[in-house]
């Protein structure tokens, strides 16, 4: 008797490979396959089940073999088993805006200064430092795209020694400030004045004050405006001189000697002018005119009539004889 090669004849019931041997045969299995129970049927191993078929992240079986899987970003390596990490930001059309930072497993986005991430952390947008402390300026806080600036107030200025803003002192120079007369310096400011004499006008200018205009400078007589001041004036040609108090004005016989010519008298402002002896005062109530006693028929010479200083004299002719009226002169018989 002979061996039957089962194998070659079909009747060996092998499920994949089948061996002949002497007097009998064996069932075997391609890989990814293993003799079930009954020595003849393969059936598929389930690889995974044993050190998740070497696969780093997801092992899924199939039927004769398996396979790798790798959780999201990441990419599986040539060696089919290992995952490795997938570079987003490597792709130059990565999601960030800005910048993209790659982690294992991951990314996220960053900014560059001056901007943050919005809500969708991707895109960026401009970060107003001046909403928050003021930007950490001292007075003004300007946002600019992508940074920001400080600035002083008006009235200030940045000061490279002290890093602050400090009072500008406008008074320090007349180019910067607007003062006609006098500058006073402040805290972020300066006020102007004026001197004695003048008023303020719209805060800078200085005009002249007319005294005059007022209860005519309180001058009794004439007032004459003057840039900055006043004065009063009399009318001397009257003979008024002005009062110590430089406003009053008053004359007596001292302030005006041309009225009266001999003799003054005055009292409250009233000049009275007399005459010396042997004089009387002239119609015009001030000169002096010389009296002739002998020419005015007011003297009863009988004879002769001789003027004196401020008299007169009568004498008679010879052969006559003053009377003891000093007037009268009556013949002496006796010496004729
Ligand atoms: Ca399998
Ligand atoms: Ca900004
Ligand atoms: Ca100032
Ligand atoms: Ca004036």
């Amino acid at each position: 008797c002979s061996d039957i090669d089962e194998c070659s004849e079909g009747t060996s019931g092998c499920n994949q490979l089948c061996s002949n041997t002497l007097g009998s045969y064996t069932c075997s299995c391609h890989n990814g396959y293993e003799l079930d129970t009954d020595n003849h049927t393969c059936i598929d191993i389930d690889e995974c089940l044993t050190n998740n078929g070497g696969c780093e992240h997801t092992c899924v079986n199939t039927n004769g073999n398996y396979y790798c899987l790798c959780n999201y970003s990441y990419v599986l390596n040539h060696d089919r088993h290992q995952c490795d990490d997938v570079n987003e930001c490597a792709n130059g059309n990565n999601a960030c805006n800005h910048i993209c930072i790659n982690t294992i497993g991951s990314y996220y986005c960053d900014c560059n200064s001056g901007y943050h991430l919005i809500s969708n952390q991707r895109y960026c947008i401009d970060t107003n430092e001046c909403s928050t402390n003021n930007g950490g300026c001292q007075q003004h806080c300007h946002n600019t795209v992508g940074s920001y600036y400080c600035s002083c107030w008006s009235g200030y200025y940045w000061d490279t020694t002290t890093n602050r803003c400090e009072d500008r002192n406008e008074c320090s120079s007349s180019y910067s400030n607007r003062c006609y007369q006098n500058c006073h310096n402040t805290e972020g400011s300066y006020y102007c004045s004026c001197r004695t004499g003048f008023r303020l006008s719209y805060g800078y200018r200085c005009y002249d004050i007319n005294e005059c205009a007022s209860n005519n400078g309180g001058c009794e007589q004439h007032c004459k405006n003057t840039d900055g001041s006043y004065y009063c004036e009399c009318n001397v040609t009257d003979g008024y001189a002005l009062d110590g108090d430089n406003h009053g004005c008053s004359r007596n016989c001292s302030t005006d000697p041309l009225v009266c010519q001999q003799v003054c008298h005055s009292q409250n402002d009233l000049l009275n002018c007399s005459c010396y002896p042997g004089y009387r005062l002239s119609d015009d109530g001030r000169t002096c005119e010389k009296i002739y006693f002998c020419s005015e028929n007011t003297t009863n010479c009988n004879q002769i009539c001789t003027n004196m200083n401020n008299s007169f004299i009568c004498s008679c002719n010879d052969g006559y004889e003053l009377q003891n009226d000093n007037a009268t002169c009556q013949g002496n018989a006796y010496t004729l």
